[in-house]
């Protein structure tokens, strides 16, 4: 029989900030590869340790073994890809996700295939050509590599660089739902409703964004907005409900982006007893959508103000004004929607006085929860082709940073400084 494994090398850290939610991704992978009757299972570290995922993995004694991958998960990514050389020489080694897209040459050093962007059809119809043709690491050039979209692979005497691919609606519509059967969901649900009362999952309903923030990598979804099918949308959902989670995290882009679509979103939701939040931008919300979305089940929103400095937003290319962002949050909290808000501050080219106008907007808004980073140049974006790789040293991996990964004349330790204290006086004035 073969097998493919699909790990998520997450293990959860206990951060005051960590949120954890089953990935996504691999849920995605598993329901493809099972509707082509492929034998898949996924490997969810969250609540595990490295040597159990070890044994679990050595167990199943997969052919192939697909890792996820993005910034936060570079080292353990590589720690799960040694692994498997070890523990499973035999098994073919590939890597997805969000950085393996942006920098695929540095995991082709460790892995022996790369699947760039949306891999939802690509890489089953690989894994089942694969299977079928009997195909070993070495012979991968027995399979038609041409027809894997977004397939990398620079090996085994091998040059494939296949461009990525954007599934259409129409397509979407097809794809089977997630499977989220191999999660701890009770391990999942019990940590957020010690949390926050509610136990929530994420969800997408909508892909991609037209907007082009600066700092903002897309590299899985991109630029062009496809929104899915919302009977599969709300097939989905009850089949979340079925797993007991009475909350939705809607992880899109930009979910309040097409106001009509939303409102029929509002219309199927309502009355199904589920609570829900998504992100939002500062512009395009007028109070009707926003009254809809409150007597749906909408909680709170997740709003990037980014900066109380119009010429920081405009640094940040953020195609908004600084009085929508104070607009949306005032039509929000009017709806009776919870409103937290995300700040970038120390932004290069910004000025002292601009970080300490968006700590003054920070506090002046009734908000319910608020979070400052320093700008990360994630790979894909403008800011990072503008200022190339981080500083020698600096660990630009690590989730939730306050730190420079870049030169800056912004004091650091002034900035820490100044954000611990407008935290405590966030707290405080609660
Ligand atoms: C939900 C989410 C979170 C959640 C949950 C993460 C989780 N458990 O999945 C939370 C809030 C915890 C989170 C936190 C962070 N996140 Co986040 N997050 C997202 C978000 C919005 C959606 C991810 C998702 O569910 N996608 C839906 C699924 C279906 O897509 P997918 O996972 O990409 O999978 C597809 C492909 O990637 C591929 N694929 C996936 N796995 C595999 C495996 C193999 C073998 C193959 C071949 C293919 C493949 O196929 C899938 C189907 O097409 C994305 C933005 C986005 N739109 O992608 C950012 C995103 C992934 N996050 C990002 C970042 C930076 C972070 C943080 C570091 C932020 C911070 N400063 O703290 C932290 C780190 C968290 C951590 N634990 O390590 C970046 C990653 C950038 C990069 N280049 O690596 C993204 C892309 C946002 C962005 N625009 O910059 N995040
Ligand atoms: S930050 Fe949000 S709105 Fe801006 S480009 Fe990224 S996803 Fe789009």
């Amino acid at each position: 029989m073969s097998r493919v494994a699909l790990v998520f090398p997450y293990f959860r850290t206990r951060a005051a900030t960590e949120m954890l939610f089953p990935p996504l991704g691999a849920a995605t992978l598993a329901a493809q590869l099972r509707r082509l009757r492929i034998d898949a299972k996924v490997f969810d570290g969250t609540f595990g340790t490295f040597e159990q995922l070890r044994t679990d993995l050595t167990a199943y004694d997969p052919d192939i073994v697909g890792v996820y991958s993005m910034v936060s998960l570079t080292a353990n990514t590589l720690r799960v890809a040694e692994m498997v050389r070890t523990s499973l020489p035999k098994a073919l080694l590939v890597a997805g996700g969000p950085l393996p897209t942006v920098f695929p040459g540095r995991y082709t050093q460790h892995f022996d295939a790369v699947f760039r962007g949306e891999a939802d059809v690509s890489f089953p119809r690989f894994c089942r050509d694969y299977f079928a043709g009997g195909v070993v690491p070495s012979r991968m050039d027995a399979l038609p590599l041409d027809d894997y979209g977004g397939l990398f692979i620079p090996n085994h005497g091998l040059h494939v660089d296949n461009a990525t691919v954007h599934h259409g609606e129409g397509e979407l519509a097809t794809f089977p739902l997630p499977d989220r059967s191999d999660f701890d969901h009770a391990a999942y649900q019990q940590e957020w409703r010690r949390k926050t009362g509610t136990m929530a999952t994420s969800i997408i309903v909508t892909l991609g964004c037209p907007y082009g923030c600066d700092f903002c990598s897309k590299p899985i979804f991109g630029n062009v907005v496809r929104r899915r099918d919302l009977d599969s949308v709300f097939a989905e959902i009850e089949e979340i409900r079925r797993l007991g989670y009475d909350s939705l995290w809607i992880a899109d882009d930009t979910f309040t982006l097409d106001e009509a679509y939303l409102a029929e979103f509002c219309r199927r939701i309502a009355g199904l007893g589920m609570s829900w939040s998504c992100l939002t931008r500062a512009n395009g919300i007028s109070m009707d959508t926003a009254r809809l979305m409150k007597k749906a089940g909408c909680r709170r929103v997740y709003l990037g103000l980014e900066s109380g400095s119009q010429a920081t937003l405009d640094l940040m290319m953020k195609q908004v004004t600084l009085e929508q962002g104070v607009r949306a949050e005032e039509v929000y909290r009017a709806a009776g929607i919870e409103v937290a808000a995300f700040f970038i501050v120390g932004y290069p080219g910004e000025t002292v006085a601009a970080i300490e106008e968006t700590f003054k907007l920070a506090l002046s808004l009734p908000l319910a929860e608020i979070s400052f980073n320093v700008p990360v140049p994630l790979p894909g974006s403008k800011l990072f082709e503008r200022l190339g790789e981080p500083d020698e040293g600096k660990d630009w991996t690590r989730e939730n940073e306050t730190t420079f990964v870049f030169p800056s004349d912004i004091d650091e330790n002034w900035l820490r400084r100044r954000i611990d204290e407008t935290m405590r006086a966030f707290a405080e004035k609660r």
